[in-house]
């Protein structure tokens, strides 16, 4: 790999729990992260992609309780369907992170020994709450009615002594650190919320559970009668995945270029907990976390006593995997909050898929093979009307940018679906069909042609990232013999790359 400062880029998914089969909330934020990666490869930057599973911990360990296996065998076994589900998604990531990995172990007890060195770890008595569910520890003050604050669900009552991580210590940074980074939270509302919770006080994290209470975590290096807890395990997963303290690795190209895309319900982990873990190796925050909203399911909360968890794979079965893809991030703004429905699914599909873009792609092709053989024609004297859509597709382009750096994967979609709308009227206003008619039109009928297939050209191009086997198709059926892959935004989203003379 060659090094490239400037143009790195780091994206992660949470490392998800292997207690459950993957649904579709894992699969919304796995397709967000696998879109923002291959729009940054497409605009030349060095990315590296992980993801993973979270495989410590009281929950998975009840979990292979419950199905009467050992916790390795279980997560062994859980861990596949994350993987293939994920191949079916068209999931481009370049590494995956399991918990249990050695290479993740060893970083998790450098850094625990680091902070006892550092004499940023101390043992005392620990006396609180504990939701298993949620793998947090509460104090008596934070529960609501006895319940877990965030999830409503019973807690169990601790008293042992444990390890604590200094996390007081670094509040006033840390409030610092939010405010004059703009961006390290997003979006706004979230770093607000965030800003609210610093305002008390900010208490030292438990980091260990003993052994006698619970086996399944990874060895304290400086007291083996304890495990770490599985969210200061778990968060480490970030740095592990780019070789962080081993000797050949990327972790000096890619850290702190690192954008973790998370769901609102973990935010207080990535962006209290985590920045402060850092800040005491000596390492700086990463450059954004951003929080997604929440999906329910036609309006009622997923779960799996309601028995309406949405499985990703039926729902590929069903509408297939470009189409889930584009659903998710087209209905719902990246930051708000969601309802999936099967009707609204079906709507999308009808509308954007088949009736703008299907129709417009099949009707521009099927002219060129009825009226020039198949052979893409070459484009004569341009009129105002054939400017304005390169005009209107320039345009995308521009805003596209910008819409991707702040992930608004729905404006980028909007800003795409300008040039698709744009081909529709084009293709109206021309009328090629009549052209056809008259030998004298033929110069015209192929410049019309030439501009509407540029357009979907680029088209392809800019909707790559979202919608990666839709738009290979495209790409080959335009002629195009350069891989898709291997384009740069560039030099490739300049208009005129549709090469006249090929074959679509
Ligand atoms: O929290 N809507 O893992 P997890 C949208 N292991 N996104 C959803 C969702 C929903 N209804 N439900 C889940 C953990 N998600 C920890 C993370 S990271 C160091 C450790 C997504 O299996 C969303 O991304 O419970 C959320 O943050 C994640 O799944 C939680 O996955």
């Amino acid at each position: 790999m060659s090094p490239n400062f400037e143009k790195s880029f780091y994206v992660t998914t949470p490392i998800y729990y292997v207690n459950d089969v993957p649904h579709i909330g894992h699969a919304y934020t796995t397709v967000a992260a696998d879109i923002i990666a291959r729009y940054k490869r497409l605009e030349g930057y060095e990315v590296f992609f992980l993801t993973g599973t979270d495989e410590h911990g009281q929950k998975v360990e009840k979990a292979a309780q419950e199905r009467g296996v050992d916790p390795k065998t279980h997560c062994d076994q859980m861990v596949v369907r994350f993987q293939s589900l994920w191949k079916r998604l068209n999931i481009s990531n370049n590494d995956f992170i399991r918990t249990t990995e050695i290479r993740h172990k060893k970083v998790v007890q450098k850094i625990l020994q680091d902070l006892y060195d550092r004499g940023e770890i101390y043992q005392e008595n620990y006396d609180g709450w504990y939701c298993i569910p949620c793998e947090r520890f509460w104090t008596e003050k934070d529960l609501e009615e006895g319940k877990c604050p965030d999830c409503l669900r019973s807690v169990n009552e601790i008293s042992e002594k444990n390890y604590f991580f200094r996390m007081s210590h670094y509040q006033s940074w840390l409030i610092e650190y939010i405010e004059t980074n703009e961006r390290f939270i997003f979006p706004p509302s979230r770093k607000n919320e965030i800003l609210g919770f610093l305002r008390g006080s900010l208490e030292d994290l438990c980091i260990s559970r003993p052994k006698k209470r619970l086996r399944w975590g990874i060895e304290i290096p400086f007291d083996p009668d304890y495990v770490t807890y599985v969210w200061f395990d778990a968060l480490i997963n970030y740095v592990t995945g780019i070789g962080y303290g081993s000797e050949k690795n990327p972790f000096s190209q890619f850290w702190p270029e690192a954008i973790h895309l998370i769901g609102k319900d973990i935010l207080t982990t990535h962006t209290v907990y985590w920045p402060t873990m850092l800040k005491g190796i000596g390492l700086t925050p990463p450059k954004m976390v951003f929080a997604h909203g929440w999906w329910t399911i036609e309006g009622k909360k997923m779960s799996k006593s309601l028995q309406n968890v949405v499985e990703p794979n039926r729902l590929i079965d069903t509408y297939g995997v470009d189409a889930v893809r584009y659903f998710l991030v087209r209905e719902v703004p990246f930051g708000m909050d969601g309802d999936f429905s099967h009707s609204a699914m079906v709507h999308r599909i009808n509308s954007d898929l088949a009736n703008d873009l299907g129709n417009l792609f099949s009707r521009a092709l099927s002219m060129v093979v009825k009226y020039f053989d198949g052979l893409i024609p070459t484009p004569s004297q341009l009129q105002e009307v054939d400017r304005g859509l390169q005009e209107v597709s320039e345009k995308a382009l521009l805003q596209l940018s910008k819409q991707m750096n702040d992930l608004a994967f729905h404006k980028a979609l909007g800003s795409i679906w300008e040039i698709v709308s744009a081909g529709n009227k084009y293709i109206d206003e021309t009328a090629p069909w009549a052209l056809a008619k008259a030998e004298k039109d033929r110069p015209r009928l192929g410049t019309v042609l030439y501009q509407t297939l540029e357009s979907l050209r680029l088209t392809a191009l800019l909707l790559a990232a979202f919608m990666p086997s839709t738009s290979e198709k495209m790409w080959v059926q335009l002629g195009m013999e350069e891989p898709l892959w291997e384009q740069n935004l560039k030099e490739s989203g300049k208009w005129g790359g549709l090469k006249p003379g090929r074959k679509v």
